[in-house]
This record gives structure tokens, sequence and C-alpha cells, in this order.
């Protein structure tokens, strides 16, 4: 039996596989809220095999969003769109996740295909945005945020709170919280933004206050039968890797006393000026570093688009779960080939049962 295609248990949930869909923004929403593309999009992505499906980046709040196209769950007719599309990935046999963000001093852009930057000062599209500090992101992100005071970072808190409540009501089944890419908790980690001298900035401890209060927050309403996971950029690619690791691998460790069930290793993308080393499974060594100094189940992405390779990256113990993204974009049923191509001998451990049963028997007297 192939690493890949064995069944993963997290709490009271059961993977059919290893094979995760990462959150992928779709920039289609309105107000926050999904529409009949989100459903085709995500059933189409759980109907190809994935054992574990993730929605999107989906903001705690307006202001969280990247931009006005990202989806919401700050009320309860998003959530109500969001039930719909968590039934029908459960329905597909893959297990309904979600992220839940705030996008912080990267907020208030335009869409990736619109020009991927801040939205123009004076446009009514455009938002104050909230940060650690009053320092911005820079590059086609130049806006300077507004430094949140106490009051911002409590209210913050219980928007995370209360969007995982309303996940959870939707049917989500497993939660990630979007700890990484230089959005807002990730912003609070790294002194590359975080400027502060009260107890959310500083020394480490405060710096990762802000996600260890979100997380104690979210895993007070999250049941406690169910993952509860981040997504965290361990490394920066800024020439302080060795220094941002080992202070990565604490937090990662603080998180997993505080009730993490699994982290999702990434790339902290906090500063525009880096070498990040792109290339296919560039960042699996540092997930089997994660996973074996922190002692916590994790997860990967990044440039993994061959089933031999995500096979080898279980196997080998680098991650306990391959996401696989933009391949997945560009073919929705990667997972059923991946397992035609390992010969995992029972394909309905990855199709719904009406597709097994003639698929198993086509493929039988195929190759016959
Ligand atoms: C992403 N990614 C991403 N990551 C995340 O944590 N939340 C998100 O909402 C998104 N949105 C998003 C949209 C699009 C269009 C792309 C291409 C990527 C990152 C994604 O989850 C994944 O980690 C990366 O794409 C790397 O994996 P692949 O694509 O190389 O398999
Ligand atoms: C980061 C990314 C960089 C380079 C290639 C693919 C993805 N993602 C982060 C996403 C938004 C889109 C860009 C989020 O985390 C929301």
């Amino acid at each position: 039996m192939s690493a890949l295609f064995s069944p993963f248990q997290l709490k009271d949930i059961t993977l059919r596989n290893r094979i995760a869909v990462p959150p992928m923004c779709q920039y289609s929403a309105d107000e926050g809220m999904t529409n009949d593309w989100h459903l085709a999009h995500y059933t189409s992505l759980a109907r190809g095999g994935a054992g574990l499906v993730i929605v999107e980046a989906t903001a705690v709040s307006p202001e969280g969003r990247i931009t006005p196209g990202c989806t919401g769950l700050w009320n309860d007719a998003q959530a109500e769109g969001m039930a719909r599309i968590a039934a029908s990935i459960k329905a597909a046999g893959a297990v309904p996740g979600i992220q839940i963000a705030h996008a912080g001093r990267k907020a208030s852009a335009n869409r990736p295909w619109e020009g991927d930057d801040h939205i123009a000062a004076g446009d009514a599209r455009a938002w104050e945005t909230i940060a650690p500090s009053a320092v911005a992101f820079g590059a086609n992100l130049p806006q300077v945020p507004h430094a949140m005071t106490l009051a911002d970072i409590a209210r913050v808190k219980a928007d995370f709170a209360a969007a995982a409540q309303r996940a959870r009501n939707a049917g989500f089944e497993y939660l990630e919280l979007h700890f990484a890419h230089g959005y807002l908790a990730q912003t609070f980690f790294s002194s590359h933004s975080n400027r502060r001298d009260d107890q959310y900035g500083g020394d480490l401890d405060g710096r990762s206050r802000f996600m260890l209060e979100t997380l104690a927050a979210v895993r007070e309403v999250w049941p406690e039968n169910l993952p509860l996971t981040a997504r965290f950029g361990v490394i920066e690619y800024d020439g302080r890797d060795e220094e941002t690791l080992s202070e990565s691998i604490a937090v990662t460790r603080a998180m997993r006393s505080g009730g993490l069930d699994l982290l999702n290793v990434s790339v902290g993308f906090t500063i525009p000026d880096t070498s990040i080393p792109w290339g296919g499974a560039f960042l699996a060594p540092v997930a089997k570093r994660v996973k074996r100094e922190a002692n916590i189940p994790v997860a990967s992405s990044w440039g993994i688009d061959d089933p031999i390779e995500a096979d080898r990256a279980v196997a080998d113990g680098q991650m306990d779960l391959v996401m696989i993204g933009r391949a997945h974009l560009a073919n929705p049923h990667f997972t059923y080939q991946a397992a035609q191509k390992l010969k995992a001998d029972r394909p309905s451990w990855v199709l719904p049962a009406p597709y097994a049963h003639w698929l198993e028997r086509y493929r039988s007297s195929a190759a016959a």
C-alpha cells in the first residue's frame, strides 16, 4: 500500500488519503458571499479524490479580506452559503476544511489579475488597513497600515472565534488558522513588521502572543474532537533562516501545548525582498525538521505535483499530509490519476461509490 494512499486520522476525523487541496483564493465573492462558482470549484476538487479540501482564506471581518472578492464568515448569511459548499465536499467523500484569515497590511488590494496591488487611495472600494505597527509591506503594497490598539487586537481575536463558530455550524470538520504569508498573524510574529513595545511586541513571547491568544480563543469554540490546525510561515529566506526557524519551532511547540493538532508548514512572505529557492518540493526538508523538532503532525506544499514525489514525502516522514494546489487547478482528478500511477489497489478510497464500482470493473477489464 502506498504511503500517499493510506488513511490519516486526526482526532475523530479520518481522511481517505494523504492528499489535501490547500486553500486557494478565488477572488470571486461579493461582500464575502460565495456563489455558484465556489460550489462548482470546490465540488470538482472533492470529486477528484483528495482526502481533504480546504476552502480558501475566508476573512473574519470585512477589513480582513485581501481583496473585495474574498470570502467572509463575519455574518450568518455568508455561513449559509458556506454550508452548501461544506455539504457538497462531504458528499464527494472528502473532508470539508476551511481556512479563516485576516490579511492585515496586505488587505484592501486588487485581484491578482487586476493589478495585485493596493487599491488606490480615494477609490471607493479601498479601506483602511491595520497591522501590529505602522510599517508597510512595500513593493506593490505600499499603504501604511494603522498600528493596532489593544482594543483592535481584542476585537480581531473575537472575530476569529466567531468565524470559527460559524464554520463549525456550517458543517466544516477541519479548521486552519491563517498564520502565514505575510498576513496579520505572521506580521505580529516577524520582527520585520512588528515594532511594538507593549506585550504584543519585542521578544518572542511578545511577538507570538497574538497567535497563541487567537489559537486559545478559537480552541474554546472549536470542538475538541475535530482537527484545529494552523498554516504558519516558519522561514522567510531573508538571510536569517536559522534564527527564524528556531523561533518558529519554539512557537509551534507552544501552539501544540495550546491545543493545535497539526501545523501546515509554509513561507512567511513578510517582506518583498527575499530569495525563495523556488523549485519542486523546496520546503519539504523544512517540514521534516519542524515535524521532528516540534513533535507535531505536519502538512506542507510548494511545488509538489508528482505522485511519486508526494508518496516519498509521506514515506520519508517529511510530512503527514501533502498539500497539492495549482496541480489541482489544472486537473481536479489529480488524486484519482495519482492512485492509478501508484497502483493504489482500491480506487474506492479516492472515489465516491457511484464512480468506484464502474471504474474498478473498467480498470480490471481494461487492464486485462
Ligand atoms: C494560493 N495559496 C493560498 N494559501 C493560503 O494559505 N490561503 C489561500 O487562500 C491561498 N490562496 C491561493 C490562491 C492561488 C490562486 C494560489 C495559486 C495559491 C497558496 C496555496 O495554498 C499553495 O500553498 C501554493 O500554491 C503552493 O502549492 P502548489 O500550488 O505549488 O501545490
Ligand atoms: C502566495 C503564493 C505565492 C506564489 C505562488 C503561489 C502562491 N499566495 C498566498 C495566498 C494568496 C495568493 C498568493 C494566500 O495565502 C491568501
